[in-house]
């Protein structure tokens, strides 16, 4: 019986975890993208080649490609997304060339992932990744000024909210508007606060039909390419899974998962399962997710949450939180086991310990790093999950 395939993301040589330090932890491979190749743009099969060589000399493979973005034309259903997907399938061409036939994606508005403290401070002394639905609402009242955004919300929020605004000082409000706009793995810079307020003024414009309308548009016009070339595409589930700051959310629960996997079947639109990202949502039933959809399940994501009851989280460590991890893996494993009897789809699926908190010598590395990417944090969520994926398997057997 195969195991997960353990890979690790790795951001480049420029970012604070070397490839000789992800050798070290036991993983197979990386995770990895040409991050140089501006948003929209062909990826060269030569550069994809040396960054795959570059992997490749220290022992490693390029399992996964996380992300080959897509440009916001796509998204929001422009004219010139043509000539954008037309790019898209050329680097899926390149890639596979390469060798490389798993690719991540997403299709999250503005923003890759929301946070409003990126150094939330543990217990233990640790720190995690925190999302206060207050603060983004303040976020949103009052340095985004959205119009008419006050009657979005109740008056109990509002007020709430405000307060929140109030009481924080200069400091403090600008840590808040940095944290979210810092959204973007790898990548340093923060999004400018005018262009956020210009695409957010765009997406407000388009409902959330239209936005499952192009998705389904851009899947239609890959899939069939993907699937020519051995390609499996796995979409990113939107994270947090609910509306942030108006914007509607189109990969969020079970039955936006199932309109995107019916609206373009083939084997080629995936899933990456994010037990983190989902499992923000209380009424997200991640087991029920794996089990319905586990074939179509290319690359897999595992962290926890703690969720309070005010919808508040904070990223917990990979095995304690809100999540139940352990029967998360436990479906994992049994859509393995159902793989390998009907001989159908790769058994061994990519998985990667998803974000890690701070801790330790982390700490003294913390601006070398991308928020939630961490080395020891993350090597210990991967040696959590390893002996939980193990312990469970050998008992299933
Ligand atoms: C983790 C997050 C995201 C995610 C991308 C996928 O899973 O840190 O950055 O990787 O959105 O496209």
């Amino acid at each position: 019986m195969e195991y997960l395939k353990k890979t690790f993301r790795w951001f480049g040589p420029s970012f604070g975890v070397s490839l000789d330090d992800i050798k070290q932890i036991g993983v197979e491979g990386v995770v990895a993208a040409c991050q140089e190749v501006p948003l929209g743009e062909v990826w060269p099969v030569e550069t994809i080649a040396s960054l795959k060589k570059e992997i490749e000399s220290h022992g490693l493979e390029w399992s996964v490609v996380e992300s080959v973005n897509i440009h916001t034309s796509i998204k929001y259903g422009y004219p010139e997304r043509d000539e954008y997907i037309a790019k898209y399938i050329e680097t899926l061409k390149n890639l596979a060339e390469n060798g490389i036939y798993h690719v991540c994606y997403n299709f999250m508005q503005l923003i890759d992932w929301t946070r409003t403290d990126l150094d939330y401070i543990l217990p233990s002394g640790g720190s995690a990744l925190h999302y206060s639905p207050i603060a983004a609402s303040a976020f949103d009242l009052f340095i985004l000024k959205r119009e008419d955004a006050k009657e979005t919300y109740t008056d109990e929020v509002f007020e709430t909210a405000k307060g929140y605004w109030d009481g924080l000082n200069d400091a403090g409000r600008k840590k808040l508007e940095e944290s979210i706009l810092a959204g973007m793995p790898g990548s340093r810079k923060l999004i400018a606060l005018d262009q956020f307020k210009a695409n957010h003024a765009t997406v407000l414009e388009i409902s959330k039909e239209k936005l499952q309308e192009n998705l389904s548009y851009f899947l239609n016009a890959i899939i069939p390419e993907a699937e020519k070339i051995g390609v499996k595409m796995a979409i990113h589930p939107d994270d947090p899974p609910f509306s942030v700051f108006g914007v509607p959310r189109i990969v969020s629960n079970y039955e936006e998962l199932k309109f995107l996997l019916d609206c373009c079947p083939s084997p080629s639109n995936g899933l990456t399962f994010c037990s983190g990202s989902l499992g923000a949502s209380g009424d997200n039933d991640l087991v029920k997710i794996v089990e319905d959809f586990g074939d179509r399940i290319h690359f897999i994501h595992l962290r926890n949450v703690a969720r309070n009851d005010d919808g508040s989280f904070y990223e917990a460590e990979h095995l304690g939180g809100s999540v139940p991890i352990d029967k998360v893996m436990k479906a994992i494993v049994k859509e393995q086991i159902k793989r390998t009897k009907n001989g159908n789809g790769i058994v061994s699926i990519p998985m990667r310990p998803d974000h890690g908190h701070v801790l330790l010598d982390d700490k003294k590395r913390q601006n070398d790093f991308y928020s939630g990417y961490s080395l020891i944090g993350r090597a210990m969520g991967l040696a959590q999950l390893s002996g939980l994926e193990k312990g469970i398997r050998e008992n299933l057997i």
